[in-house]
């Protein structure tokens, strides 16, 4: 099989911009682009964004700066330096943002074709309605807004609440099938107490009715940190040092991932613990629940703090380390892995 194929250059200039003037192009001087051998060419660099020193002081002034009306949303977005800042890419499928809501703000319903999740960085008395269903926003919680569903945020506490939100924007921007709805007024909320969360608090035990209807796509829209902490202090009591600590979010009915094209999950280091995860072909960004430490994704080192986040490109080996001794570490890690294995090319390598 030839190795060096033809160029543009090859081509008699009349001949290649007449393809070019009946909009074709020959498809063997970009074949080795489109289809390198072994490995994507990948844009998307290792990246961190700081949230004590940067993140926030940029979004509180944005809180300053910015009245909720003139914003609907007011969120700070982490654009890869790789891929462009006008992209609004942390990864090539994932779209991160920070969003600011201070006391007594509200952000109005709507619904779009992204799917999108909050993880609550701080503050206390956020919510979001979805579904007509009031779901309390405490730290670490992950909140679901299925494609198509409205949802609405809502503010009853004293003091300034972030998250981060996290959509597959990119990805449904890139097929241009990304619109939005608007609510024009608040949905109203027939289910106060969140039952959602509360019908699967424990794993590997459901409501019985679920096993006379059928899988209902998003059970469940709410999933508390405190659960996911205490599950992964006593999955860490079972797994053995060197592997990694990690839950994933799932339907609790079908036990599958909670949503279609990002997945979610959470990473406990313990203490002076470090791991290699098993490289795999999705790309990944981690957000710091909890504790410090480092993260080689590519063999380039980012050190990190609570509540910072960090991108990783497809394919990428990474290593992460807990700099404490004494002290675990928690990372909420959000991936594409559940787009790549619909489109039946998910994998995961040795090494
Ligand atoms: O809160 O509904 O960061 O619609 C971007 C788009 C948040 C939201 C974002 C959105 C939202």
């Amino acid at each position: 099989m030839s190795t060096e194929l033809g160029r543009v250059e090859d081509l008699p200039p009349d001949y290649y911009n007449g393809l070019r003037s009946r909009n074709m192009m020959p498809l063997w001087p970009s074949l080795r682009a489109a289809l390198p051998f072994d490995m994507p060419s990948r844009r998307t660099k290792p990246a961190l964004w700081r949230y004590r020193q940067e993140v926030r002081p940029d979004l509180m002034r944005a809180g300053e700066l910015t009245p909720i009306e003139k914003a609907e949303r007011r969120v700070l977005v982490l654009c890869n330096p790789g891929l462009g800042l006008d992209e609004l890419k942390a990864t090539p499928t994932i779209y991160i943002g920070l969003q600011l809501i201070l006391p007594g703000e509200s952000a109005p319903n709507h619904k779009h074709t992204p799917s999108a999740v909050r993880f609550v960085v701080e503050g206390k008395g956020g919510y979001t309605v979805v579904r007509g269903e009031k779901l309390p926003m405490h730290r670490g919680d992950l909140i679901l807004t299925p494609p198509g569903m409205w949802h609405e945020h809502g503010h009853d506490g004293n003091e300034p609440v972030v998250w981060l939100d996290a959509l597959d924007l990119p990805l449904v921007y890139g097929v241009e099938a990304s619109y939005c709805v608007d609510g024009h007024k608040s949905q109203v909320i027939t289910d106060p107490l969140n039952s959602s969360a509360v019908r699967f608090a424990q794993g590997g035990v459901v409501p019985y009715a679920t096993l006379n209807r059928p899988r209902g796509d998003y059970p469940m829209l709410r999933f508390a940190w405190n659960n996911v902490r205490s599950t992964l202090v006593e999955l860490a009591r079972v797994t053995p040092l060197g592997q990694a600590v990690h839950l994933a979010y799932v339907n609790p009915e079908t036990g599958r991932e909670c949503m279609p094209t990002l997945g979610f999950s959470a990473i406990m280091l313990r203490p002076g613990e470090e791991v290699r995860l098993p490289r795999r072909s999705s790309s990944a960004v981690f957000h710091v629940v909890e504790g410090g430490g480092s993260a080689a994704i590519d063999g380039e080192v980012l050190t990190f703090e609570e509540a910072d986040t960090l991108a990783a490109p497809t394919h990428a080996t990474i290593v992460l380390s807990n700099a404490s001794k004494t002290a675990p570490a928690f990372l909420f890690m959000v991936d594409d892995a559940p787009m790549q294995r619909k489109l039946g090319f998910h994998e995961v390598f040795d090494r």
